[in-house]
């Protein structure tokens, strides 16, 4: 969605939900104009395609380019996948990405999507793409539409697959029209069959499924000139069809548009309406809300709320989250991210993220932020409840050197325990910021005590670093890794116990190496060892590099401080200490490591 003034974006949030309310929770995207929702859901995720209607309409009528992807796992922080296809993705169309669905088979996703065909006097068609991957990159298999039928009446796809392994396709505006599809998704048998009598009122935007051996047919209907969405059942694929009423009206928008899916054991209903601001006919958004079917498996009249469904459990702070991932955002944009996936783009001074639900348990003590930057940069808030509330941290972000070019930022937490509404603040001076990829809270560890220096730690559960990254590791998990000379990791509350006499560390260098000082309570506190680590071979090729430890018992705050010459020095898996002596490498005595032990 284009910037708005946050004054006028803030008076019209109140007028339209009259409430104090006013950053509820549906629609469900804020960052643009989205409709005709296209539920599906695939290996635990509940995959979201829309329409998008661009900022600029031009002739006052839909306008359409592209189809938009998100996914949810609680049903209120829903990931930004960007756009899988467009009109572009087949070469025969010429626009109007119009209402389209995904469904999975045998491992690919098929798309189905009317667009305006190029050369044809404006005449609607269906055309079908696919995927290995249900956020696209989805490509044309024909080179040519699918349905080619009625010129105006072609829009609006439906795809299911039957017990039985028939595919269905429905679609049409005015009438209802359906094929069989073959098992490759892709071609049809038989005739196409117009549905009559259609069902009452039917307009457009049919959504069919099937549910204990009833099938329906939702679709949008028409009462007092504006859509409302309507159902039909039958006890056939093919109908007739049994008209059952209306369960949803419309709000601020001409068009409604039906997406019904099931989800860890609830019903939901996509929509959309005119509700964000600035929306309208032509600047729509999808909303949802939670449904029950009846005891007779017909659906309540269900209404349009503000808040939408209840969040189907908290999110875990402590591991990574796109910043992408999103309940309600004030100002921000997203875009394609070099590192993969999407980023938080356009971030000005008072712009703010909501992630809804965040679980931080007994208690976070260090964030991280991957951001990047191309002017003076800013800062994150870390905030709990409002975009005003309680702070529990603020990391600065300063120039990196380009609005692509990553780095990971890391800042102490403190106060924030149990489970809150996050909102990032950002804050700054005036222009666009820096941009922001991922987010992951370090906790303060488990019960102090608890942290044994003997136990295996991996490196990446530091509570606060410098300098260094996180990235998968060859031997599984992830490793700390872009270690260069001066940088360094901290682990707090570590238990020594009685003392410790050696260090064990698992670590991989493509480059001559370096060493690692383990210091105690501070990054200059008292020296415990150094570990010299050489040359492995490979970042991924891992070996055990040891050294003896003295002088340290009881609990510290541990710094591994990270020394050599320039460039990368060593990636690090995990560490731990030992109560005994220990080969240290330095078999002939003379200082130096003659030998690591390699895995
Ligand atoms: O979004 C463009 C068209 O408006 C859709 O294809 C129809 O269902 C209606 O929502």
């Amino acid at each position: 969605m284009k910037k708005v003034s946050r004054v006028v974006v803030f008076l019209m949030a109140i007028s339209l939900f009259h409430s104090t309310e006013c950053y509820a929770d549906n629609p469900i995207v804020q960052t643009n104009y989205t409709a005709d929702p296209a539920p599906t859901v695939y290996n635990g995720t509940c995959y979201l395609y829309t329409t998008h209607d661009e900022d600029t309409i031009v002739n006052n009528f839909y306008t359409m380019n592209d189809w938009r992807c998100y996914s949810s796992t609680d049903m209120q922080n829903w990931t930004d996948h960007g756009s899988p296809l467009s009109y572009k993705t087949f070469s025969w169309a010429q626009g109007d990405a119009w209402a389209g669905q995904v469904i999975n088979r045998n491992g690919k996703f098929y798309f189905y999507g009317p667009m305006t065909r190029k050369n044809a006097g404006g005449a609607r068609v269906i055309g079908v793409a696919v995927s290995d991957s249900p956020t696209g990159p989805f490509t044309d298999p024909l080179g040519k539409p699918l349905i080619t039928n009625n010129g105006a009446q072609d829009i609006d796809p439906t795809v299911f697959i039957d017990d039985n392994g028939q595919a269905y396709l429905y679609w049409g505006n005015g009438n209802l029209y359906y094929v069989k599809l073959n098992q490759d998704m892709i071609s049809y048998s038989g005739g196409i069959v117009q549905v009559s009598p259609k069902p009452a009122n039917y307009v457009e935007g049919p959504w069919f499924y099937k549910r204990n051996n009833l099938y329906y047919m939702v679709y949008a209907g028409m009462t007092g000139g504006s859509e409302n969405i309507s159902y039909a059942t039958s006890n056939s694929p093919t109908g007739p069809w049994t008209s059952k009423g209306t369960i949803m009206g419309s709000q601020n928008s001409y068009t409604n548009h039906p997406g019904v899916t099931d989800y860890k054991g609830n019903s939901y209903l996509f929509y959309h309406t005119g509700n964000l601001p600035g929306g309208g006919s032509y600047h729509r958004s999808v909303g949802l809300e939670q449904f029950k079917y009846n005891a007779d498996g017909t659906i309540p009249s269900i209404p349009i709320t503000k808040n939408g469904p209840g969040q189907l459990g908290n999110l875990d702070p402590y591991v990574k989250t796109e910043a992408e991932t999103i309940c309600w955002e004030s100002g921000v944009e997203t875009e394609k991210c070099s590192e993969g996936g999407m980023d938080v783009c356009n971030i000005e001074n008072g712009d703010w993220i909501k992630v809804k639900g965040v679980d931080f348990g007994s208690g976070a003590a260090s964030f991280e932020a991957r951001v990047a930057s191309a002017t003076n940069g800013g800062n994150i808030e870390l905030r709990l409840d409002s975009e005003t509330g309680k702070l529990v941290g603020t990391c600065a972000v300063s120039n990196t050197g380009g609005w692509q070019n990553w780095i990971t930022k890391s800042c102490n937490v403190s106060g924030a325990t149990g489970v809150h509404d996050l909102y990032f603040k950002f804050t700054g001076g005036s222009g666009y910021l820096f941009n922001f990829n991922w987010w992951k809270f370090t906790g303060t560890g488990i019960t102090p005590g608890q942290t044994s220096a003997f136990s295996q730690i991996e490196a990446e559960s530091y509570n606060t670093q410098s300098g260094i990254q996180t990235e998968s590791c060859s031997e599984g998990g992830e490793n700390v890794g872009y270690i260069e000379n001066g940088d360094y990791a901290v682990y707090k509350n570590i238990d020594f116990g009685n003392g410790a006499e050696s260090f064990q560390a698992r670590v991989a260098s493509s480059s001559s190496g370096g060493n690692i000082e383990i210091r105690l309570d501070s990054l200059t506190g008292p020296l415990a060892g150094t570990c010299p680590v050489a040359g492995t071979g490979g970042w991924q090729t891992w070996a055990d590099a040891m050294c003896s430890v003295s002088g340290v018992s009881g609990k510290h705050d541990l710094y591994l401080k990270f020394t050599g010459g320039s460039g990368y020095l060593f990636n690090l898996n995990w560490f731990k200490f030992t109560g005994g002596s220990v080969n240290t490498g330095d078999l002939k005595e003379d200082g130096s490591v003659n030998e690591q032990t390699m895995p």
